[in-house]
């Protein structure tokens, strides 16, 4: 087993491979970054160092500083959690040549499935199901008029180099085409500095459903169920679920031999998870593999009883997987809230500042993996997640119920947050009937009275002057949470729209003690 391991992260998911390596008895190290000097994962860790600029590529993106912390203090072992390098073959590999082990898979892995083209043409040789579309670059506009006319309109168009919707558009007709493909390869030279692209025919109003799969160095490879992540908004995903609401036993099984097959065909090791896309028709086809630990892994956890960190962790030792397949059991129902610093009234945008106050749920079923606490300053130079609120019960209502009770006891003041919309989410009847897909939030949002900038994107055309609003409205917002940091201003965070009476008496009592 590892002697010392460095997590090249920060936030919630530094402090839940913390807690790992906690259990297992191995010393832990922090690296932070100086806006991040008395951030929650330094506080818990046994070590911690300082690796620069708040700017992510000055600290948590430079693998040089990373590593030579790492040799300093005699860490063998990088966890990189998710997000900034975790996905980077070439720090996986630089971890290699100095002999430290990336607690992850091998840089080739990374590499085949990080170029979404290759990973095409591997998954394709091995029969796995895929979107029809082409699997090479396109290499001309009329190469990829006589592939659209053949899959048929509306088409999706991609970036090779993407992943995560980044780059990504969509085309109705041939005569968009060119347009299209000529705006996407720029974003796309600019966005990774590689303007390859492909095409996949448009699945419409399908469902996001993803497959965790864990497989050791020795060639075992299992899958752990698989999670629905359709309620997304603009590629983020907001509230994730296991199990999906529309897989049963046999499709579970099916989706999961392949989510098997597709790590195989890229001699996989450690955890990964394969996504899906979903038809109407309930057929799924592999859309990309992301080789790291996702945000979303707690809902795995609790419906299979199982510890992802510590099993990676176990992994990259060296070890075996300890269960075959017949011995992973999905017992229960877990949701995942994430709870994020943004200003509901203005379009979700970052809201930075400080916590003044902050109660935590608890009790049964309820998990919170959380990287703030109260006094600490929420930065705008990182991703706004606060903490992953997690609800598990024996059944899909349970966990409901057990959220929602969690949710009334969550209480941030200082900054704002989107905990008002999991309060409507968890009450509106689709949801509660399990009818998602990834349109399902722009629907609810989009049905909101006095959502102006929602509404103008679903008319079409994006509003410019909405944008520059939005903006501007977002400085002042951080401005006005600086100026008065210290009057206690800024009011409750939680008691959006939705929140109900009950909440408002609740709120100015605890005001009124402050
Ligand atoms: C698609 C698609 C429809 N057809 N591909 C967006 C994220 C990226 N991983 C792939 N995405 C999509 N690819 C084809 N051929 C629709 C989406 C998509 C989506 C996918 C998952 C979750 C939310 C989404 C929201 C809009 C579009």
């Amino acid at each position: 087993m590892f002697k010392k391991i460095l997590i090249a992260n920060r936030g919630e998911i530094a402090v839940r491979v913390i807690r790992a390596c906690r259990e297992l008895e191995i010393p832990s190290v922090a690296v932070y970054s100086d806006a991040d000097r008395v951030a929650l994962h330094v506080l818990k860790a046994d070590e911690a160092y300082p690796i620069g600029g708040a700017a992510a590529a000055e600290s948590y993106l430079n693998l040089e500083k990373i590593l030579n912390v790492a040799k300093r203090c005699g860490a063998d072992a990088i966890h990189p959690g998710y997000g900034f390098l975790s996905e980077n073959a070439k720090f996986a590999q630089a971890c290699a040549d100095a002999r430290i082990k990336f607690i992850g898979p091998s840089p080739p892995s990374m590499e085949m499935l990080g170029s979404k083209t290759r990973a095409r043409q591997e998954m394709e040789k091995a029969g796995v199901p895929v979107v029809p579309g082409t699997s090479r670059g396109l290499e001309s506009v009329q190469q990829a008029k006589d592939v659209a006319a053949k899959i048929g309109y509306p088409v999706m168009l991609k970036a090779a180099a993407g992943g995560g919707g980044k780059g990504m558009r969509r085309v109705g007709a041939a005569k968009e085409l060119q347009a299209a493909l000529e705006a996407a390869q720029g974003e796309a030279q600019r966005a990774f500095g590689d303007g390859e692209l492909y095409l996949e025919k448009a699945i419409l109003n399908p469902r996001h459903i993803e497959m965790q799969v864990l497989a050791d160095e020795h060639g075992n490879t299992v899958y752990l169920g698989e999670r629905e992540c359709s309620i997304q908004r603009r590629h983020q995903k907001v509230l994730e679920e296991a199990p999906s609401p529309l897989v049963d036993l046999d499709m579970r099984r099916r989706m999961g031999e392949v989510a098997v097959r597709v790590a195989k065909a890229a001699r996989y090791w450690n955890a990964g998870t394969i996504e899906f896309l979903v038809d109407q028709e309930k057929n799924f086809y592999f859309l990309e593999m992301n080789t790291r630990l996702q945000v979303e892994h707690p809902v795995t956890e609790l419906i299979t009883g199982l510890d992802l960190v510590e099993l990676q962790i176990r992994i990259a030792a060296g070890e075996r997987l300890p269960f075959r397949q017949e011995d992973v059991l999905i017992r229960g129902h877990a949701i995942e809230c994430r709870i994020y610093a943004e200003d509901p009234d203005n379009n979700y945008f970052p809201s930075p500042g400080t916590i003044t106050m902050l109660l935590t749920p608890a009790g049964p079923g309820i998990r919170l993996d959380s990287g703030v606490y109260e006094g600490w300053t929420v930065s705008i130079d990182y991703d706004p997640l606060l903490a992953k609120l997690v609800g598990y019960g024996q059944d899909r209502a349970q966990a409901v119920s057990r959220l929602v009770r969690a949710l009334e006891e969550l209480f941030v003041a200082g900054i704002k947050t989107n905990v008002g919309l999991f309060r409507r989410i968890l009450g509106d009847g689709d949801f509660r009937s399990g009818k998602i897909d990834t349109g399902y939030l722009e629907r609810l949002l989009g049905a909101e009275v006095g959502c102006e900038v929602a509404s103008t994107e679903r008319g079409g055309g994006k509003s410019e002057a909405a944008n520059v609003a939005a903006v501007a409205a977002a400085v002042f917002a951080v401005l006005d949470a600086t100026s008065k940091a210290s009057s206690n201003g800024s009011g409750p965070a939680d008691a959006g729209a939705g929140a109900g009476a009950s909440s408002w008496k609740r709120t100015a009592r605890v005001e009124g003690l402050m």
